[in-house]
């Protein structure tokens, strides 16, 4: 795919991300729902590589790859609305919400409890040949279950098609990693499993797809370990109902952008499509905003 359809693609989960945002700071939703600003470009790029049988076990965090391989807002808002008409009848909401139709086959509000399902998914692809791979999703808290390593273990021991996805945010709910455990080596743990390991850091989602097709790659013959660099923009949750102390800092009236760095997706994406990218979300907002509870403000069009 063009840098400028993968910089559609990432504006286009930080608007939905976004319209998902304001509605829960105006109380829409009746679960918790975790945004992931800041994870768009792996969430592209992933979704981007995912052959047809290819297969997605997430976490808690899972918006960006709902919206993405969803290709659509209203699909997920509806289920986050627990709406009949949402993506999964509006019996799952947002933690465990699946789509199995489009790969997404697993989600887990526990922390770890998505890797041996993977690894059992993984398994069943190898006795059956189907050739597909299995991309699990975890984070840099997640990972400190005893289930990441028996995971990997086990996937290294049967030569499965798994690639684990680590998204390190140095966060887990408010700890920095340095407050709360020492460090982990990922690339010299991998290592002493004798597993491939690539990294991922910039944001840039054509070099993230070129690493992330490398890895699907490489998995069908066995486990690969990949540790992307990520800032989440909302602290632990994002507005999340019932987390009392929860900023509720990032608006949309502010713009997609969400800070002017590499950090953020969204800026290199803007950057990329220049003039382009406000015509492009007026057209996006155009086909959402009769879904919404809220007013959408011109302001956010123009940024
Ligand atoms: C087994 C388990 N322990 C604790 C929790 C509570 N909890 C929910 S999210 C979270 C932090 C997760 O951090 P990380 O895996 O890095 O994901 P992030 O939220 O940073 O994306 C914790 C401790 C949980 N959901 N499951
Ligand atoms: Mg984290």
């Amino acid at each position: 795919m063009n840098p400028r359809e993968l910089a559609r693609r990432v504006l286009e989960l930080r608007l939905w991300q976004h319209l998902i945002n304001e509605e829960m700071k105006r109380g829409r939703f009746r679960i918790p729902i975790h945004a992931a600003f800041g994870h768009e470009s792996l969430a592209v790029a992933l979704s981007e590589v995912l052959a047809p049988a290819d297969q997605l076990a997430l976490t808690h965090r899972n918006m960006a790859y709902q919206f993405a391989r969803a290709r659509a807002f209203e699909p997920v808002y509806r289920e986050y609305l627990l709406d009949p008409a949402g993506a999964c009848g509006g019996r799952l909401g947002s933690m465990n919400l699946t789509q199995p139709s489009r790969g997404i086959v697993y989600a887990s509000s526990i922390l770890g409890n998505n890797l041996p399902v993977a690894g059992g998914l993984a398994f069943a692809h190898k006795l059956r040949g189907t050739g597909a791979v299995v991309f699990a999703l975890t984070g840099d808290g997640a990972m400190e279950e005893g289930v990441f390593y028996e995971t990997l273990l086990f996937a290294r021991s049967h030569q499965l098609p798994l690639a684990v996805l680590i998204e390190n945010n140095d966060h887990s709910l408010a700890s920095r990693i340095a407050e709360r455990r020492s460090p982990v080596g990922t690339a010299a743990l991998a290592a002493s499993l004798d597993i491939p390991f690539l990294p991922l850091s910039g944001n840039d989602p054509a070099v993230y797809g070129q690493t992330l097709a490398r890895a699907r790659g490489a998995a069908q013959s066995g486990p690969v370990v990949i540790e992307a660099r990520v800032r989440t923009f909302c602290n632990h949750a994002g507005a999340t109902p019932g987390w009392a102390t929860d900023p509720r800092r990032i608006s949309l009236s502010e713009g997609l952008v969400i800070e002017p760095s590499w950090e953020d997706p969204a800026y290199g994406a803007a950057l990329l499509l220049g003039g382009e990218a406000s015509v492009y979300i007026e057209s996006l907002v155009a086909r959402t905003s009769g879904l919404l509870a809220m007013p959408l403000e011109e302001s956010c069009l123009s940024r």
